[in-house]
């Protein structure tokens, strides 16, 4: 029987990166949306007040444009100094590029204390089935701390301000395989993997 097709909906080419090596060994022939023929101007709104809203929105929309088994995620960064913030609002937290807004994080947070640099990503996965019209959602949080200066140029987003303390180096000073072990989206992509075998896999 021909393996089933999973469409990972993200343009994001960070996301795409760490999602396909975490689904290496998949049950499922993993494809993009280029791959599945979606536009690259069709575009999705993220209105939700929260990831798992956005989450789901993003998967049920680029499914049902595809036809095809989908998996799309939301994804930020809750800085506790700043009540949460930047959060869903994460990759719109101010214009410009990704060090743009790493830096308008870092200069928000000058006055903040070692001991109150605490942080935590958050990823919520969505799996979404157009044919069943079956929806999971699952989630993965990775604590940690804001250095006061970038460090590393792996990685992607706020990954060179996000401190993992055990391993003592930040988010862009691992390889692929060292964030995906310890990060918010491997451990949401474990618990899809479960997911995906037990309930969408035929
Ligand atoms: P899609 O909606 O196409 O998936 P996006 O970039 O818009 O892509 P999100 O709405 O989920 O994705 O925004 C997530 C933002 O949070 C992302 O742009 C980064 O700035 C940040 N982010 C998420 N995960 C991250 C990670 O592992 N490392 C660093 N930054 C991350």
């Amino acid at each position: 029987m021909p393996t089933r097709k999973l469409l990972i909906a993200t343009r994001n080419r960070g996301k795409i990166d760490e999602i396909l090596f975490a689904l290496r060994d998949s049950l499922f022939e993993v494809v993009g949306l280029d791959e599945v023929g979606v536009p690259s101007d069709f575009e999705v709104e993220e209105p939700a007040m929260t990831m798992e809203g956005n989450a789901i929105i993003k998967a049920m929309t680029y499914g049902r444009k595809a036809g095809c088994l989908t998996l799309a995620e939301d994804a930020g960064l809750e800085v506790d100094a700043l009540d949460g913030r930047p959060g869903v609002l994460s990759a719109r937290y101010g214009p410009g590029t990704d060090e743009d807004r790493y830096r308008q994080i870092l200069s928000e947070m000058e006055a903040v204390p070692a001991d109150k640099r605490g942080a935590q990503f958050r990823a919520v996965i969505a799996i979404y089935d157009p044919r069943t019209e079956k929806l999971r959602t699952c989630e993965g949080i990775y604590r940690g701390v804001i250095v006061l200066e970038p460090i590393g140029e792996n990685g992607f987003g706020y990954d060179p301000i996000f401190y993992n303390v055990e391993r003592n180096k930040t988010n862009a000073q691992m390889t692929k395989e060292e964030k995906n072990s310890v990060s918010h989206r491997g451990m949401a992509l474990r618990k899809a993997k479960i997911i995906l075998a037990e309930e969408f896999y035929e």
